[in-house]
């Protein structure tokens, strides 16, 4: 193990439960998982209530997931309709913008609601129905939550595409999907720079079938003009304005789809990861009040965008289920410079922190200075999500951001499993940095050998989960066999996370990353054949094979080796068209930090790539190689040493 180092829960911590109490209520609902989660659905408001609590099989033969099946109910009225009575003047949004000196925005439950009410009937008005695919292609401006909101409300199924994906990637979804609804934005902003988003939709659209896509909703956040096609383009603004403030709610069953989200895989193209109603919203409501210990009136920031499953559960759907006051950051953590998100918690003296690895790594790469200039004394409690985090890191964040009194929720979970899975509680665990310690209610995770044996004790394997929770994704969108064959077919008759993980003497888990193909560049996930593919499909490239390597601020940075054709030489500048072609296909986050050229690439006498062998290579482990003698062609590996070394 890294760090044994335990920061033990705090005397007089405020917190809804101790540790003893955790233990007591994890053991009840693995005891009796219908008696818990029957009264732990009550928590969210159902229009006709459910008779039947949990109907699953993992049987690769038998797979069937359904939770509270024959209750009916319409998220929104959890999540807005619930609060207006008593808390209708309670702030939902904070909004703050990328630029420091412009206005940040306050808008309450009755606001919110309001908005999303007449954004639902315009989107009614354009023909949207119950079951639709609409995508949301927006910058980190509220009216992308109330996007989501508005097509929950109208049983439209939203597929958010995060805004910094090319219009390839985009149009690869709105296809996917089979999308005939986009809303978007003339312009998003990061760091000051203008993100041209619907010009990268008509992009998209261009590359979809020309019937594919019916009516463009185009908010106009920057003031700027775009161009608008007449007869599917309308304007947000003239759309919402002029509806009803009242949109009748559609009844949806417990397990219709609330949305798709897409992720990367390990193979093919990336997946619509389909989520539903009444599980989903019980499960996203309940980790965040318990994991964030939060309280009616505290301040709380999710640092992530809505494009990823984080922004979905933890700025969207968890906290307003649970009427909290959520900030929203339109830009990037590290602008104007390393100090931006010390004074946003200051600014608006928020209670609860919750951000990437990444981010905190980045932030530190300026020492203490500018966080030092901040007060922080609202902060009680922190969070991180997306990637194993550093012990080095995460005492840097405890000890800036967290004055050394903040407990830090290091909490992991996946797309697929809708919210966090394994997680500390604040004032229950004791914290050891690095790990992501304990499961949630609900959750039994397992490790398992390479043959799906149950490992005991303190030991390292592959992270499993032997049962359901009622967040756990469903489908995946239009290829329901795929998702049995990625995630129940490895190890038969369990959840199948892709993870390895160690376990501890305490029980405590820490998470060592991804055993499958999949890289986490920045707390993104991406597939390492999506990279691949998009590079054979230049012209120039013969072949290519993509691995991870440690990183210092992004945890993995992607590194590429590439077969040129014969009758291209190799130069900088066909190297950065390469970088240029990555980004285009994919978008920025996938853009190569290495390249090598390869003249041969390792593989099996049957053709298959070695990506083992080109992981070492590229994080300089020659003397781990293991066995070489079965490639076909051995003598690759020396030249591919010798041309790293020449590189790096
Ligand atoms: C929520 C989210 C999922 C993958 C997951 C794992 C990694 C997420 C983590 C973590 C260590 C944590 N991951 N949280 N690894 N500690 N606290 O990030 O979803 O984008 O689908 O990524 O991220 O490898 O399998 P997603």
């Amino acid at each position: 193990m890294t760090e044994q180092v335990i920061y033990p829960v705090q005397p007089g911590q405020k917190t809804k439960l101790n540790n003893a109490q955790y233990q007591a209520m994890y053991a009840e609902s693995l005891r009796d998982p219908e008696g818990f989660w029957q009264q732990q659905a009550q928590r969210i408001e159902w229009k006709k209530p459910f008779s039947k609590v949990k109907d699953v099989s993992f049987a690769k033969e038998d797979l069937h997931i359904r939770w509270f099946e024959d209750g009916e109910l319409n998220v929104t009225e959890s999540c807005l309709d619930r609060h207006l009575d008593k808390h209708g003047d309670d702030v939902a949004i904070i909004w703050e913008p990328d630029d420091e000196s412009q206005v940040a925005r306050r808008i309450t439950y009755r606001e919110l609601s309001k908005e999303v009410n007449q954004l639902a009937n315009g989107l009614r008005d354009l023909g949207v129905k119950k079951g639709d695919v609409v995508t949301i292609y927006m910058p980190m401006v509220p009216e992308a939550s109330m996007a989501m909101l508005a097509c929950a409300r109208i049983g439209a199924i939203h597929s958010v595409v995060f805004g910094g994906f090319s219009p390839e990637a985009l149009a690869g979804r709105i296809e996917d999907g089979n999308c005939h609804y986009v809303i978007t934005a003339n312009e998003g902003v990061r760091a000051g720079k203008i993100v041209p988003l619907k010009e990268n939709v008509d992009a998209a659209i261009n590359l979809c079938k020309s019937d594919q896509v019916k009516k463009v909703v185009v908010l106009n956040h920057t003031g700027n003009a775009c161009t608008m096609e007449v007869g599917r383009d309308e304007d947000y603004r003239q759309l919402v304005d002029k509806q009803d403030s009242e949109c009748q709610a559609e009844v949806m069953n417990a397990e219709d789809p609330l949305f798709i989200l897409y992720t990367s895989g390990s193979t093919g193209k990336p997946k619509g990861v389909l989520h539903t109603c009444g599980g989903y919203l019980v499960y996203a409501s309940m980790t965040h009040e318990y994991i964030f210990d939060y309280e009616r009136g505290d301040v709380y920031w999710c640092a992530a965008d809505v494009g990823w499953i984080t922004g979905h559960s933890y700025i969207v759907y968890g906290p307003f289920a649970n009427g909290a006051t959520v900030v929203m950051y339109e830009g990037v953590p590290t602008h104007p410079d390393c100090g931006r998100v010390a004074r946003i918690v200051d600014k608006h003296q928020i209670n609860i922190l919750y951000i990437a690895p990444t981010a905190i790594r980045a932030l530190m790469s300026d020492g203490d200075e500018p966080v030092e200039g901040a007060s922080l004394e609202s902060l009680r409690l922190l969070g991180t999500v997306g990637e194993p985090i550093n012990p080095e890191a995460w005492r840097w964040y405890y000890r800036t951001f967290g004055r050394s009194q903040c407990p830090i929720v290091d909490t992991w979970w996946q797309t697929e499993t809708g919210a966090a899975l394994i997680t500390p509680l604040p004032g229950a665990t004791d914290l050891k940095p690095g790990s992501a310690t304990r499961p949630f209610f609900g959750i039994e995770p397992a490790l398992v050998d390479e043959k799906g044996n149950e490992l005991s004790g303190a030991t390292s394997g592959n992270l499993i989960i032997k049962d359901s929770w009622p967040g756990q994704m469903r489908t995946v969108f239009g290829d329901h066999q795929r998702f049995i064959d990625t995630y129940f077919s490895t190890f038969e008759g369990t959840y199948f996370t892709g993870d390895g993980a160690k376990r501890d003497e305490d029980g405590y888990f820490w998470i060592t990353g991804r055993v499958d193909d999949v890289l986490n560049v920045s707390g993104h996930r991406m597939g390492t054949a999506e990279i691949e593919s998009a590079l054979v499909a230049h012209e120039a490239v013969s072949e290519a094979a993509v691995v991870g390597f440690p990183h210092d601020v992004k945890g993995q940075g992607i590194y590429v080796y590439v077969t040129l054709n014969h009758d291209v030489q190799a130069s900088p500048a066909i190297r950065n068209d390469l970088i240029n072609w990555v980004r285009k296909e994919i978008g920025p986050i996938a853009s190569p930090d290495i390249i090598q050229w390869a003249p041969g690439l390792p593989k099996t006498r049957s053709g298959k790539i070695m990506r083992r062998i080109l992981r070492k290579i590229a994080t300089d482990e020659y003397d781990q190689l293991g066995d070489i003698s079965t490639l076909a062609d051995p003598s690759v590996v020396e030249s591919l040493i010798q041309e790293h070394q020449a590189l790096t």
